[in-house]
């Protein structure tokens, strides 16, 4: 079946539109850069681009006051470094944006219980929560919130690392069942995830994926780390007793990681980089100075913006107006069309 979307807006709009979100919930590491933010620079020129801090969705596991306030500062500076122009694409907190929350609620309205069940995030969430004996509801209909955050700006694109794609394919599902019991309202989205990198593991353990919340930290390449500890976690990144260099994720998850972080890294391909490798710590070393390379210029970037406090609270300030201007006349449709009388 075709997808269904509302043609009138794609008409109307010269470009398509991209839209993707990272919560401000630890220290933004290499997998989100190579899964996630590194498509963002590239998508806005030629697309209508929207990228937000998604400071809610942080707050489903609990989070000191202080850091969050920090650490969504400097995932906005991140994202900039990162190459993002704001006078380009839209940049903003979401929490300023009070339309997210609104439209959550119709979204929670839109999904099953079972849906919201089978996300395997959550489970995963949850059961590392429930250790500490409190797993907020939130984090249960935490996908509710992102459907939201993306069918608000009628994206068409949305970039993300391969452990969202299912919340992105629930998105689609209840933009698809909104637009069949309300009528067209929501662009129906598109997860966009890169061939390489979409799932950069852990280098301690890596059968894991690495993360901001796990606590890892010899695991975990922030991309603010210095240099020295870079290369010193990747000389030591687990591999396994063996000696081929071998790309295959399930027999050889270590190896085959750092061939893939290689591999996004220069743009090459992790089976072809292979063969070029006769021991792990050659390719080791390269992965290691390919790593350093690639964060230097946006570890200064971001030093400069970081000098800057007033800089940043300008362009976020900038960002909900240009953000409201879009998901302001989404959400009254959505109000519209399920019987909401207008304000
Ligand atoms: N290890 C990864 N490899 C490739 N891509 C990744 N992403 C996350 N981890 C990797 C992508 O980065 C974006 C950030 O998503 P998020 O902030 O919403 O959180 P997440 O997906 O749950 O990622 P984290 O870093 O593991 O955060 P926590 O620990 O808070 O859950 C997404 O596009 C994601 O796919």
């Amino acid at each position: 079946m075709a997808p269904c979307r509302r043609s009138v807006d794609l008409y109307d709009r010269p470009v398509a539109r991209v839209f993707s979100g990272i919560q401000p919930s630890g220290d933004m590491h290499l997998g989100n850069y190579l899964g996630a933010l590194r498509q963002f620079a590239f998508d806005q020129y030629d697309h209508d681009a929207v990228f937000c801090i998604v400071d809610l969705h942080a707050l489903t596991v609990p989070q000191d006051p202080g850091e969050l306030r920090r650490r969504t500062l400097e995932a906005a500076r991140i994202h900039m470094a990162a190459g993002l122009d704001p006078s380009v694409c839209t940049l903003f907190v979401q929490s300023h944006v009070h339309e997210h929350a609104e439209l959550s609620w119709l979204m929670e309205c839109t999904a099953s219980v079972g849906e919201l069940r089978r996300m395997t995030q959550f489970k995963e969430k949850a059961d590392k929560a429930s250790d500490q004996e409190f797993v907020a509801a939130a984090l249960f209909t935490y996908p509710a919130l992102m459907a939201a955050d993306i069918l608000l700006y009628e994206a068409d694109r949305v970039p993300v690392g391969a452990d969202q794609r299912q919340h992105l394919e629930l998105a689609r599902d209840l933009a698809l069942r909104f637009n069949h019991r309300f009528g067209d309202t929501f662009v129906v989205p598109t997860a966009a995830v890169p061939r390489v990198g979409a799932r950069i593991m852990d280098l301690q353990r890596p059968t894991e994926k690495m993360s901001k919340s796990v606590i890892s930290p010899q695991g975990t390449v922030g991309l603010l780390e210095d240099a020295a500890s870079i290369v010193r976690k990747i000389r030591r990144a687990v591999t396994d007793t063996e000696v081929e260099v071998r790309y295959d994720p399930q027999a050889k998850p270590g190896v085959s990681n750092l061939l893939t972080i290689l591999g996004a890294t220069t743009g090459e391909d992790p089976e072809r980089l292979a063969r070029r490798y006769h021991q792990y710590g050659e390719l080791k070393a390269d992965c290691a100075e390919a790593v350093v390379a690639l964060l230097e210029p946006i570890q200064a970037r971001y030093a400069e913006l970081a000098a800057d406090p007033a800089g940043t609270a300008a362009v976020l300030a900038e960002g909900v107006g240009k953000a409201r201007a879009v998901a302001a006349p989404v959400l009254d449709r959505a109000r519209a069309a399920v019987g909401l009388l207008p304000r």
